[in-house]
C-alpha cells in the first residue's frame, strides 16, 4: 500500500491546548507522525509519496468559503488585534444568541469554533491545507485504480464541519475525499469512522444525503467528546434517512464488543455496496490512550484491519487521532498490515 505524507504537517505546532482548566502542550503533536513513519519504514509497508498541490476547489465542495477565508486569515487578524498568545475562542453563539458573523476576530473565532481546546497558531492554515492535499492525493491513487492507499494526514479532520473547526480539526479530509469520489462519478461512498471520538463534522456534512453513508464506532457522547452528537438515534435526515449509523460504546469497552459493532457496521456497508470505502483511522481506541476510554490492544488493530479487507472495496485510509505517541505507529501500521494480510 502506498502512503501519502508531507513534512509540512509540522507547521501545525501549537504550544497550547485548553485541557482541564490548564494550557498544556497539545496531545495532537508533530511527534505523532514520526512514530507512524518509523513503523511504516520498519515493516516496509510501501512507498511514501509527497502530495500534489490541489487548489481549494475540492475543499470548497464541502466547506463554506467564508470559513476557509477565516482559517486563512485568523492568525494574522489575531496578531493585528494585539493579542500575544495563541488564538483561543472565549465566546461562542450559544443557545438563544444571534448567529451573525461579527467583525472582530474574537467574535469570528467564536462563531467558527465548535470547541475551545484547539488553539490557532502561526502555520496552522498551511498545515491544514497540506493535510487536505495529502488526503486528495491518496484519493486520486484509488481513483486511478489502486485497491488501497494511506493518507497520513495531520492535522486530523473528522470533527471539522462545513463551517466549524475544533477537536484538533480544521479541514475535514475524509469528507472532501468522499465528495471527490462522488464528483468523479461514484454513486455511493461509505465513510467508516473507527476513531475513538464521534466524527461530528463528517456526520453533519452528509446527514441529509444518501450518496455518502457514515458509520461511526465511538465513545458514548454521554461520557466522551464531542458530547453533543453521536447518539445511536441519529440516523440521517430527509433522503439521508437510514444512511447514518452510530455505535456509541461505554467506558472500558474491549475489542470483543467493539468488534461486534464493527461486524454490524460492515454488514450495513456490504448491503450498501459502495464504490469506495474511506476509513477515518484513529487509533485512540488503544487501551493506553491518554484521553480515551476503550481497551483495544495492539494486536486487535491488526485483526480488524484483516476484517476490513474482507469487504473487497477500494479503501482509502485517512489518519485521524491517536495520542499514545509511543504506540501510535505500531497500532496504525497494524491496521494497514492486517488489511494487506501480512
Ligand atoms: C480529536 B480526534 C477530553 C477532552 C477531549 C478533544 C479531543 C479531540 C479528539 N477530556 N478534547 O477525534 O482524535
Ligand atoms: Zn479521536
Amino acid at each position: 500500500m502506498q502512503t501519502v505524507y508531507s513534512p509540512k504537517h509540522a507547521l501545525r505546532n501549537a504550544r497550547t491546548e485548553l485541557y482541564g482548566g490548564e494550557l498544556v502542550p497539545p496531545f495532537e503533536c508533530p511527534e505523532r507522525m514520526e512514530h507512524v513513519l518509523k513503523q511504516l519504514h520498519a515493516v516496509q509497508l510501501g512507498t511514501v509519496l509527497p502530495p500534489d498541490d490541489f487548489d481549494l476547489a475540492p475543499v470548497l465542495r464541502v466547506h463554506d468559503p467564508d470559513f476557509i477565508e477565516f482559517l486563512e486569515t485568523c492568525w494574522e487578524d489575531w496578531r493585528k488585534a494585539g493579542y500575544r498568545g495563541e488564538a483561543i475562542p472565549t465566546i461562542i453563539p450559544a443557545r438563544g444568541m444571534q448567529q451573525r458573523i461579527p467583525r472582530h476576530v474574537e467574535g469570528r473565532l467564536g462563531y467558527y469554533a465548535l470547541a475551545m481546546e484547539t488553539s490557532i497558531s502561526d502555520g496552522t492554515w498551511e498545515a491544514a491545507r497540506t493535510s487536505a492535499n495529502v488526503a486528495l492525493t491518496a484519493q486520486k491513487l484509488i481513483h486511478d485504480g489502486q485497491d488501497s492507499a494511506f493518507a497520513l494526514c495531520r492535522p486530523p479532520g473528522h470533527h471539522a464541519a462545513s463551517d466549524m473547526f475544533g477537536g484538533y480539526c480544521f479541514i475535514n479530509n475524509a469528507a472532501i475525499c468522499a465528495q471527490a469520489f462522488i464528483d468523479q462519478g461514484a454513486d455511493r461512498v461509505t465513510i467508516l469512522d473507527v476513531d475513538f471520538h464521534h466524527g461530528n463534522g463528517t456526520q453533519t456534512i452528509f446527514y441529509g444525503r444518501s450518496d455518502v453513508m457514515y458509520c461511526s464506532l465511538h465513545g458514548d457522547p454521554k461520557d466522551a467528546f464531542p458530547h453533543f452528537l453521536g447518539y445511536a438515534d441519529e440516523t440521517g435526515q430527509g433522503s439521508g434517512h437510514g444512511f447514518n449509523h452510530n455505535y456509541p460504546m461505554a467506558p472500558g469497552t474491549a475489542y470483543s464488543s467493539w468488534k461486534g459493532a464493527l461486524v454490524d457496521a460492515m454488514r450495513k456497508i456490504a448491503d450498501y455496496s459502495p464504490d469506495a470505502l474511506i476509513v477515518s483511522l484513529g487509533v485512540d481506541t488503544f487501551e493506553r490512550d491518554p484521553i480515551s476510554f476503550f481497551r483495544l490492544k495492539s494486536e486487535d488493530f491488526k485483526h480488524y484491519g484483516g476484517l476490513l479487507s474482507g469487504l473487497q472495496i477500494p479503501t482509502l485510509f485517512v489518519m485521524e487521532g491517536g495520542y499514545a505517541v509511543e504506540e501510535i505507529g505500531i497500532n496504525t501500521i497494524n491496521v494497514l498490515q492486517g488489511f494487506e494480510g501480512s
